[in-house]
Order: structure tokens, then C-alpha cells, then sequence
């Protein structure tokens, strides 16, 4: 059903300011950014080297450009504290393993799968299908 995990996801409120860090202090590359206003974030993620390989996991640094979101929301409950916040399992069919998913009793948070990262088509298991963990699946786009 799965590939590897695509990214692990830390929020806080300065994306930018935690992206400059990994730069700078451990020698991370900045690989995508974009602001992603359905989800009310800006994301920006980081990886180990400067070109990403298949199987590379990343670092996606996120923080709130909409005092609505679902992050400003996490990161208030967390009295502002930065952290992590969810991991990215990536999927060939998102449809196939969301409908699996479903038959095994799982809670997805979408009813059709939303844009993510680069056009990726994503959802999200609700933490409380991921065991305390909230768990994105993101499937990229078919050549
Ligand atoms: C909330 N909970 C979490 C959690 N957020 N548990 C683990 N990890 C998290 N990140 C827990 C709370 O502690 C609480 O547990 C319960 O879930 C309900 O939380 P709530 O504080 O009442 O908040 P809700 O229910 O309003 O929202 C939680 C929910 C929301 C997961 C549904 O955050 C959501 O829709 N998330 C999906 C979207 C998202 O995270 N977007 C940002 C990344 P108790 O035990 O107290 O009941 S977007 C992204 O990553 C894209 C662009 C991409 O990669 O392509």
C-alpha cells in the first residue's frame, strides 16, 4: 500500500526562521516552498541533500499564514511551542488505499483526496486512527 514516508512535518510559527536553521546548522538544502492557502500554511521542505532521491525522506517545515488554520489551532493548544506535527506516508493510489483504509475502519478526514505539496493529491487519517498520530498520505502526480 505504501512507498516510504515521503516527509515528517514540523510546525511552528516562522517556517523561514526553522528552514534558515536546518540550513545553516546542519547543511539541509531547501528543496520546494509554496504557500498552500487551502490548508492555510506556508510549507517548506528540506532534505539532506541537495537533490532528492526516490526513497529520501524530508523535513517539511510548516507554520500558519491564516489565524483559521488547523496549525495556528495546534500551535496555540501547544502554547506556541514548535514541534512535530504530523508524518507523510507516500502512495501510488491514494484512492485504492483510501478505500482499503475505509473497509479496515480507518477515519480519513477528506471525503476526495485535496491539493498538497507540488500538486501531490493528499488526506489525512485523524489522529485518532493513527493511534495519537496524525498521518497524511500523499500521492504524486502521474506522469
Ligand atoms: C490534533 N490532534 C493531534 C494533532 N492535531 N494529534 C496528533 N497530532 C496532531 N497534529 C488531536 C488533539 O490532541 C485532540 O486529541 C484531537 O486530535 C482533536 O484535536 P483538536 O485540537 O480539537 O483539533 P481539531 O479536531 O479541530 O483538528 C484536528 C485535525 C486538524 C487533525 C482534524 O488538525 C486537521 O484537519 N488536520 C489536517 C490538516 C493539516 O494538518 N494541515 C497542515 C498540513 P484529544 O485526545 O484531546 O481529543 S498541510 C500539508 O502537510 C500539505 C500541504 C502537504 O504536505 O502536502
Amino acid at each position: 500500500l505504501f512507498t516510504c514516508i515521503d516527509h515528517v512535518a514540523y510546525a511552528c510559527p516562522d517556517a523561514d526562521e526553522a528552514a534558515k536553521f536546518y540550513i545553516e546548522t546542519f547543511g539541509w538544502h531547501e528543496i520546494h516552498r509554496e504557500e498552500n492557502p487551502d490548508q492555510g500554511i506556508l510549507e517548506i521542505m528540506m532534505a539532506p541533500a541537495a537533490e532528492l532521491t526516490p526513497d529520501m525522506t524530508q523535513v517539511q517545515m510548516i507554520s500558519p499564514i491564516s489565524e483559521t488554520s488547523t496549525t495556528a489551532k495546534w500551535l496555540e493548544k501547544n502554547n506556541g511551542r514548535a514541534g512535530l506535527h504530523h508524518m507523510a506516508w507516500r502512495v501510488d493510489d491514494i484512492d485504492a488505499v483510501s478505500a482499503t483504509l475505509r473497509e479496515r475502519g480507518v477515519r480519513l478526514l477528506y471525503d476526495e483526496p485535496r491539493v498538497g505539496t507540488g500538486g501531490n493529491r493528499i488526506n489525512f487519517m485523524h489522529p485518532k486512527s493513527g493511534r495519537g498520530v496524525l498521518i497524511e498520505l500523499t500521492q504524486y502526480p502521474k506522469n
